[in-house]
């Protein structure tokens, strides 16, 4: 009997989940799974911060707790702590309640309702993107409704940011457009704009009213500090006009498989803000409904606790140092073999990856012969690596580029 469905075609993997996929099909004892951007320890292994296993504790102990509906919005405590942890404390768009914060699920749920509130409320409908920038971001904004174009960001010659080439497209882009801007730590690239080149964006995006929206899946991952990360977005929100925001806890809580973030649309006025807020209200309950509890629990208890929000902080910049000296360490390796190339942009690139620069083929080249599984743009999880793996990737890097199996 042949099936109604008979006629689905096979869809491709996911080009980031993917490779994870194919990872874990592989028998071999020394593959290495850089792929997906997800942080392992020092032996290879998922991380639970303490600091989250102590907040679920405290959160287990507490017999009044129940397990009904959250709200539309999410849980009112982690909205506001969210906005106040990119924001900043001292936010006057906070202290005048011109924010709109609901709880989503994680950067990529946050991204979607944003894009679907901006379709259905707001009148240009075209979303710039950078190029290159996370996969999903086309697709997400696509079909949320928008039209997405890309602007130039990356040079690979230089392997820096195009910063020109982005003036002129943003300058050329229609009155009103959106623009997307990785907040910090650009995936895939590792190449953020200087705290002057944010100045000058702002001031071009500002004066053709183009409307920034920021993704911000790593706060705190960039530099190990969650204020300098934030910059950027604190920039645009410090001269009083308007933006939106993604917050992703994936990378920075660990919280990846909790799916837990957080859209802020900061508005004009206040009563701009809760009417904004009633509309995505009406965007979020036919669609999920409501929010999962656990997760936007944990983050709420770590920010609203002085002590553990500390704590926070320090396995927050204890992650960001060991990719930052992942990245040292990977380098050096290069170097010593005399890899032919520049690998400087091994430890100038901020964030969890490092964009090496390798062709397809070669990351085909390194998946097949050395079991290391990677994006096919030749992006690293920097994350993934440990000083135990570094060799046997600069074994690879070594062999791909020099053509020597
Ligand atoms: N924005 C960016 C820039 C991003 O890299 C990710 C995830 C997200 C949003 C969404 O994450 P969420 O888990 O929805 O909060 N990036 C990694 C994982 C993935 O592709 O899903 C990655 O690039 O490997």
């Amino acid at each position: 009997m042949s099936s109604v469905f008979a006629n689905v075609v096979r869809a491709p993997e996911d080009p980031i989940l993917g490779v994870t996929v194919a990872y874990h099909k592989d028998q071999s004892p020394n593959k290495l799974n850089l792929g997906v951007g997800a942080y392992r320890t020092e032996e290879g292994k998922p991380l639970v911060l303490n600091v989250v296993k102590k907040a679920e504790q405290m959160l287990v102990n507490d017999q009044s707790r129940v397990k009904e509906y959250l709200p539309i919005v999410g849980l009112a405590d982690f909205n506001k702590l969210s906005a106040k942890l990119i924001f900043g404390a001292d936010s006057p768009a906070i202290q005048e309640n011109r924010v709109a914060t609901v709880q989503c699920l994680s950067g990529t749920g946050s991204l979607r309702v944003g894009g679907e509130f901006l379709a259905r409320h707001y009148h240009e409908h075209t979303v710039y993107i950078p190029q290159p920038t996370w996969g999903n971001h086309p697709k997400i904004f696509t079909l949320a409704g928008l039209s997405v174009k890309t602007y130039r960001y990356y040079n690979p010659e230089t392997r820096g940011l195009d910063f020109e080439g982005m003036l002129e497209d943003l300058g050329s882009a229609p009155l009103g457009a959106i623009v997307l801007l990785h907040a910090c730590a650009h995936n895939p690239t590792g190449v953020d704009p200087t705290i002057e080149q944010w100045e000058q964006i702002r001031q071009l995006m500002r004066s053709k009213s183009l409307l920034p929206f920021f993704d911000s899946a790593y706060q705190g991952f960039a530099s190990g500090s969650l204020d300098a990360d934030a910059q950027s977005v604190r920039i645009f929100v410090a001269d009083g006009g308007e933006c939106l925001a993604a917050q992703s806890y994936a990378k920075n809580m660990g919280l990846y498989g909790e799916r837990v973030g957080a859209l802020s649309i900061v508005c004009k006025t206040a009563d701009v803000a809760s009417k904004v807020e009633s509309q995505l209200k009406l965007v979020i309950r036919p669609m999920y409904s409501s929010p999962p509890l656990h997760g936007a629990s944990i983050v709420a208890a770590i920010l609203k606790d002085g002590d553990l929000y500390n704590e926070w902080t320090l396995e927050l910049k204890a992650m960001a140092d060991r990719i930052i000296s992942m990245r040292q360490e990977l380098f050096n390796a290069l170097q010593a073999k005399e890899t032919p190339g520049d690998w400087s942009h091994i430890v100038k690139q901020i964030g969890m990856f490092t964009f090496t620069g390798l062709n397809s083929e070669q990351v085909t080249f390194m998946t097949n012969e050395y079991h290391i599984y990677l994006t096919s743009d030749g992006r690293i999880s920097m994350a993934g690596l440990s000083s135990r793996t570094v060799p046997h990737l600069a074994d690879a890097i070594h062999a791909a580029v020099t053509g020597k199996a």
